[in-house]
């Protein structure tokens, strides 16, 4: 059969959206998929002038989409929605799904550092496709502006974009960041940063689903953070010097990490909003409250959030919706931190304690707790290192730099399935220790 790409506008569909539909082979036409539901964000396809490339049916088959932005500049994450694939055959490449459309997937047009979508600026993205098997395939897709459907969830420590936390270091007597890539298996190092007096801080400043190395200086609050995506390194002061503490996270759900700060004395955390520059704040806390912002609802949005000591109670606030949850279980002491358990999209809460060495994590989508001993006095380290989007934990020997990896933490059986050395003896600290263990300014070293 001959293999023929044709792009054929549909009719207006019930909604009123205007959808596209990709018949990739000849012979595929006719039964046009039913459109996708309509409360995912602002509809923008009839701005843009969409050229398709050719279906590469062999594995791995591909298909490359080409997007004019032919009306005004749009600011904030694009996505490319893709539903309607036959039973069996799944769009590999998505950075997320919603229970907006069922069945649907969402791959993120990257607008660069800028955020911005300018007015004739053409943007590609290559579809992959799995299970194809030389079949024909139809297809329909629509370009969505985000701002409705939250966020990809970059994988926390991964600095190649492979989905897989990577083994990373910081080494603060030389400001020396050393990291595996999981992707490669090839082991980078750069200085990023000032010995002695930075502290490290994580997160994908650029929104390009990577991790960029960024560090903190507490006498001047001045963010130097270099961008993945194109090496360069900026510098910003945001926070007042020797007050606040470095704790970014995705606060207004573009996919870009927001600088912010947490002031201990007042309990307030304050963010400078990647989307508009804005600065927010909002006084949340009690005496001995530890900061623990994150995504914890799934919305895409990192929740304003702190653990009670006192009362073993997680608190986060929804400023979305107004609305505060507060999680206690039994189990629930120490050191808290968020943990991605089983594919879920948001992180359960859970502690450490380094009395009893036991690890409890609540995940809150199964409703259960789990429990599990790692060996008191530990220096936890949390992240999705087996690539599996369930997180695991190691410990680290700060002495010797020694790793060992635990087995799945729903498998209380305590034996570490791995263990190796990464790092500078006596002086490297994962970047993925758990921060409140680095006395939650992310501080150097334990
Ligand atoms: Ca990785
Ligand atoms: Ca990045
Ligand atoms: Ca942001
Ligand atoms: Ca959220």
């Amino acid at each position: 059969m001959k293999t023929k790409t044709e792009l054929i506008p549909m009719a207006r569909r019930k909604g009123g959206k205007l959808g596209l539909c990709l018949v990739a082979y000849a012979g595929a036409a006719g039964l046009f998929p039913s459109a996708a539901s309509a409360a995912c964000g602002p509809d923008l396809t009839t701005q843009f002038e969409v050229h398709t490339g050719a279906l590469r049916k062999s594995a791995p088959s591909t298909q490359t989409i080409t997007a004019r932005n032919a009306g005004s500049p749009v600011k904030g994450p694009i996505y490319l929605e893709i539903y309607g694939t036959p039973n069996g055959v799944w769009q590999q490449n998505y950075t997320f799904t919603s229970n907006c459309s069922p069945g649907s997937t969402f791959t993120r047009f990257y607008l660069g550092y800028s955020n911005t979508w300018n007015t004739n600026v053409t943007l590609s993205l290559t579809l992959k496709f799995a299970n194809l098997n030389n079949v024909p395939i139809t297809y329909s897709f629509r370009i969505v502006k985000g701002d409705l459907i939250g966020s990809p969830h970059m994988t926390m420590g991964d600095f190649d974009g492979d989905r897989v936390a990577d083994l990373a270091v910081f080494d603060p007597p030389t400001a020396l960041w050393t990291i595996k890539l999981s992707a490669s298996n090839l082991t980078t190092s750069m200085v990023v940063g000032t010995p002695n007096t930075d502290r490290f801080v994580i997160g994908d400043f650029d929104g390009d689903l990577k991790e960029d190395m960024a560090v903190f200086t507490p006498a001047t609050a001045t963010w130097t953070i270099r961008r993945s995506s194109d090496g360069v390194t900026t510098t910003t002061v945001f926070g007042a010097p020797n007050l606040d503490v470095p704790i970014p996270a995705d606060y207004d759900g573009d996919g870009y990490t927001d600088l912010a700060v947490y002031r201990p004395t007042l309990r307030v955390f304050t963010v400078l909003r990647s989307t508009d520059g804005k600065i927010v704040s909002k006084q949340y806390g009690g005496p001995g409250s530890i900061p623990v912002p994150a995504d914890w609802d799934g919305d895409g949005r990192a929740e304003y959030a702190f653990y009670d000591p006192a009362n073993t109670m997680f608190h986060m606030y929804n400023t979305t919706t107004n609305q505060e949850n507060t999680y206690s279980v039994q189990g629930f002491s120490g050191y808290p931190f968020a943990m991605i358990m089983n594919n879920e999209g948001h992180p359960s809460p859970s502690t450490y304690d380094p009395n009893s060495g036991i690890v409890t994590i609540l995940d809150l989508t199964a409703n259960t707790v789990y429990s599990k001993w790692i060996g008191p006095n530990a220096k936890v380290v949390a992240g999705d290192f087996s690539g599996d989007a369930t997180g695991d934990v190691a410990t680290y020997d700060l002495a010797t730099a020694h790793w060992a990896m635990q087995s799945q933490m729903a498998n209380p059986q305590p034996t570490p399935v791995a263990s190796f050395g990464f790092g500078t003896p006596g002086s490297s600290v994962p970047v993925l220790a758990i921060p409140s263990m680095l006395k939650f300014p992310q501080l150097l070293p334990w």
